[in-house]
């Protein structure tokens, strides 16, 4: 945005938001003289508490749920996924049984007390971990996005699934907690020819990865907490590693072998999956970056205005390559854009969440938001991406710009492809 045009947009949105919230008392709430009745809860004394209870939410937030894919049809439940209803999430943390599950084989039962962690390979002195000697290691907590590199994989070309959920539920916000890699693998002695590192499941899967030791000395973490508990065991309970900012696959759950060694070993998961089709006929080899991404989460798809006049167009913008920058909107399918607040905090490789006022006049209107990250990369459009890839079947990395159709009825759905 040029500094003109910056400035006037301030001016535009000052007005915009004070004459919309007067505007909004007089659409969405009701003048009221007479005292309120008082209800029955203030009238009798509420539920006790119970004796070492795990706390969960309200009866009336019960349709707040981890779901499956409406698109596809799983059959077997054992490769299967869910995803995180980020049209209910309020911050920037998806809290632990919200958090999106994907596994390859299933979920095991591993008892903390006789799994143990190896670390060998190309290293001075192979080491063998129980969980106890683990959380002895000086520890640090980070918040990140957590993403699968399927996101949005059933909405490459049209629109299929109806909500936000559905588009982009295989995205989480955690605080992990656990060990650098880089305290366990110089403990080890790391040989001076190590280029690359394994991590393996204990899971029936044995789902195993590659990842430069670049990015493993960096900032990879293997972590035994999430969001101030033990990890869940779908989500690797007891012990995972953390690839911060790269695709959810990398991040191998329910770790029992780490190994060191000088070239990568080309898993299933590294070549036939997971991998981008290129226009040229070849496939990228290793696409492990999630690049910048953003969504509007409300209004989304399924939702519905109930009048015009004030709304907080409000999302979530995340990049695998660093911080979000800035975040545009648009009312009119990318006609014209204008800047969304970004609220702190603003993290290295975390979800940022957006928001910008919006005046709807009731009639049609696309929404959409593009954000940019602190390398200058800014999120392509629908088009964009598919040129940049050769789109047959199950694509990875889909960060294109999603657009939600709004008719003059205040219905919200999915416009991919289609705006
Ligand atoms: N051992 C093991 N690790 C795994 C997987 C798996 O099937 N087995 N799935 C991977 C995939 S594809 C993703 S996206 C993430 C999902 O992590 P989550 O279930 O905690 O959200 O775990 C990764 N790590
Ligand atoms: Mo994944």
């Amino acid at each position: 945005m040029a500094k003109n045009d910056r400035r006037d947009f301030f001016r535009r949105s000052a007005a915009l938001t004070g004459g919309a919230i007067a505007g909004a008392a007089a659409a969405t709430s009701a003048a009221r003289a007479a005292p309120l009745a008082v209800p029955p809860t203030n009238q009798e004394p509420g539920r006790i508490i119970e004796e070492s209870a795990y706390g969960v939410p309200s009866k009336y937030e019960a349709h707040v749920k981890r779901r499956r894919t409406d698109v596809l049809k799983n059959r077997q439940n054992l490769s299967d996924w869910s995803m995180t209803p980020l049209q209910y999430q309020p911050g920037i943390i998806t809290p632990n049984g919200l958090i999106f599950e994907r596994h390859h084989a299933g979920t095991p039962d591993i008892d903390p007390r006789t799994h143990r962690l190896v670390i060998h390979g190309m290293v001075k002195q192979p080491l063998e971990f129980t969980m106890d000697d683990l959380v002895r290691y000086p520890s640090v907590s980070r918040f990140h996005f957590h993403e699968c590199s399927g996101n949005g994989l059933t909405d490459w070309v049209k629109p299929a699934s109806t909500t936000v959920q559905q588009t982009h539920g295989l995205l989480s916000g955690v605080l992990w907690t656990g060990v650098p890699a880089a305290t366990l693998l110089d403990e080890a002695g790391i040989d001076p020819k190590g280029k690359w590192v394994l991590f393996e499941g204990a899971d029936a899967s044995a789902h195993t990865r590659s990842v430069p030791l670049e990015k493993v000395l960096d900032d990879t973490l293997i972590v035994y907490a999430m969001n101030g508990e033990a990890l869940r065991p779908e989500n690797g309970y007891p012990v995972r590693v953390v690839i911060p900012g790269w695709e959810g696959n990398v991040s191998v759950k329910w770790l029992r072998r780490v190994k060191v060694s000088d070239q990568p070993w080309y898993f299933r998961s590294e070549t036939a999956r997971y991998t981008d089709p290129m226009p040229n006929g070849k496939w990228r080899k290793f696409s492990m970056v999630m690049e910048c991404k953003s969504v509007i989460t409300s209004p989304s798809g399924g939702q519905q205005l109930k009048n015009p006049g004030f709304h907080e167009i409000r999302g979530l913008a995340w990049s695998g390559s660093g911080k979000i920058r800035a975040v545009d909107v648009s009312t009119d399918g990318g006609k014209s854009w204008r800047e969304a607040t970004l609220e702190e905090p603003i993290m290295d490789k975390c979800l940022t969440r957006f928001k910008a006022p919006w005046d709807w006049k009731g009639g049609p209107a696309v929404l959409m938001s593009r954000a940019v990250d602190s390398t200058g990369y800014v999120q392509p459009t629908v088009a964009e991406i598919q040129k940049a890839r050769a789109i047959a079947g199950f694509v990875q990395h889909h960060n294109g710009i999603q657009p939600w159709a709004v008719n003059e009825k205040g219905e919200v759905r999915n416009a991919i492809g289609q705006a």
